[in-house]
């Protein structure tokens, strides 16, 4: 049992740029599968969320920003109007029960197969290079497939598909709007330079791989304010495709982090280490170093307990912890951490795909 008299101020209300949070203890994008063909979120989606409302804020699941940036069956979408729609009901069902809601915004890049994308197309890339690993359709898992590198003329076409996005986001009622930089998707393909090999503007220096995000999230931002935009950043993930990382990873994501500094983001959401896996990094390459570059605040995750999270505030190294896999099972996590209540392990079978069963019907704990 854990000493429930913590002093912390975990349990404490903060703010992160105009977001206001009851508690510094977020949850974390979680893909869960479970959305039609469409892409539209429903009734069973708002329970969902609405149930896991007392965290300081929802990170709602990796949701496709176009057509072109899908890379996995059964993922939401944020670009038709039924989608927007259908996030409504999330966002207002979150609301009525006092939590705040973040839109994260997605485009897989080269994660994809053509049984996924508009007319049976290439994936998009920063280059053709292919990924390794499987990604799931309706008819089952199928390789991923090669992609096509992106033209330059193009580039200004992807920045217009994170904006509709972001408007789109704005429209369903969110409390602010995520990029998502992280776990090689198509971001994260151009930071690093394993996945980028371009010789135009956004490739080659880390001035020019780092340009994309940053092009997007001052696009995000002008139609947000920057104080209701975050960023997340795994700078040595191997996520999606077993993707190895930037050849100068401190370097690289240092650059950015400086460069991002002069936006005032609500803040920076750091997956530390291997995503969902382990927190080990490769040698010469110290995250808390690369976090404290960052001048906002700062949500750490990947792999926390709450002991962790305790120690890592105190040592001032976090503002705010995400927790993933411990929402899917524990809807009541923030209040089962404060009372030190014993915590609920999903199954790997609940995580991806099905209906309410692994999704709405766990219970709250008896205090
Ligand atoms: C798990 C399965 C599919 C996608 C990520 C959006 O890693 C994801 C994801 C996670 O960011």
């Amino acid at each position: 049992m854990i000493d429930n008299s913590l002093n912390t101020d975990l349990f404490s209300p903060t703010q992160m740029g105009a977001i206001q949070l009851a508690n510094r203890i977020v949850m974390a994008p979680v893909t869960r599968s479970r959305m039609a063909d469409d892409g539209v979120p429903n009734e069973l989606h708002a329970t969902y969320y609405a149930q896991r409302a007392s965290a300081g804020l929802i990170i709602a699941e990796a949701t496709n920003i176009s057509a072109q940036g899908r890379g996995y069956a059964m993922t939401p979408g944020i670009w038709s109007e039924e989608q927007v729609a259908g996030w409504k009901k999330v966002t207002d069902a979150v609301h009525a029960a006092g939590g705040k809601i973040i839109s994260q915004l997605w485009h897989v890049g080269r994660f994809s197969s053509v049984e996924l994308q508009p007319d049976g197309a290439a994936p998009v890339a920063p280059s053709a290079i292919k990924a390794e690993g499987t990604t799931y359709t309706n008819n089952g898992r199928v390789d991923v497939s090669m992609p096509r590198a992106l033209e330059t003329s193009e580039i200004a076409g992807i920045i217009e598909q994170y904006k509709h996005a972001a408007e789109n986001a704005k429209r369903a009622g969110f409390d602010g709007v995520e990029v998502h930089s992280a776990n090689s998707y198509l971001l994260d393909q151009f930071l690093r330079d394993s996945t980028n090999h371009r010789t135009d503007q956004y490739g080659g220096s880390i001035e020019n791989r780092t340009r994309l995000t940053l092009e997007v999230t001052e696009a995000v931002a002008a139609i947000w304010g920057s104080d209701r935009v975050g960023i997340r950043l795994s700078p040595v993930t191997p996520d999606a495709g077993n993707t190895p990382p930037d050849s100068n990873v401190m370097a690289t994501y240092g650059y950015l982090i400086q460069q991002l500094n002069r936006f005032d983001l609500a803040y920076l959401h750091f997956v530390e280490g291997a995503t969902a896996t382990s927190r080990t990094v490769p040698e010469g390459v110290d995250l808390d170093a690369l976090s404290a570059q960052f001048e906002g605040a700062f949500i750490g995750n990947n792999n926390y307990d709450l002991e962790m999270a305790v120690e890592r505030r105190a040592q001032g190294k976090i503002d705010a912890v995400a927790f993933g896999r411990l929402f899917i099972s524990n809807p009541d996590l923030v209040e089962r951490l404060r009372r030190g209540a014993e915590l609920t392990l999903a199954p790997r079978e609940s995580y991806y795909g099905g209906g309410a069963k692994g999704y709405t019907d766990w219970p709250t704990a008896h205090y």
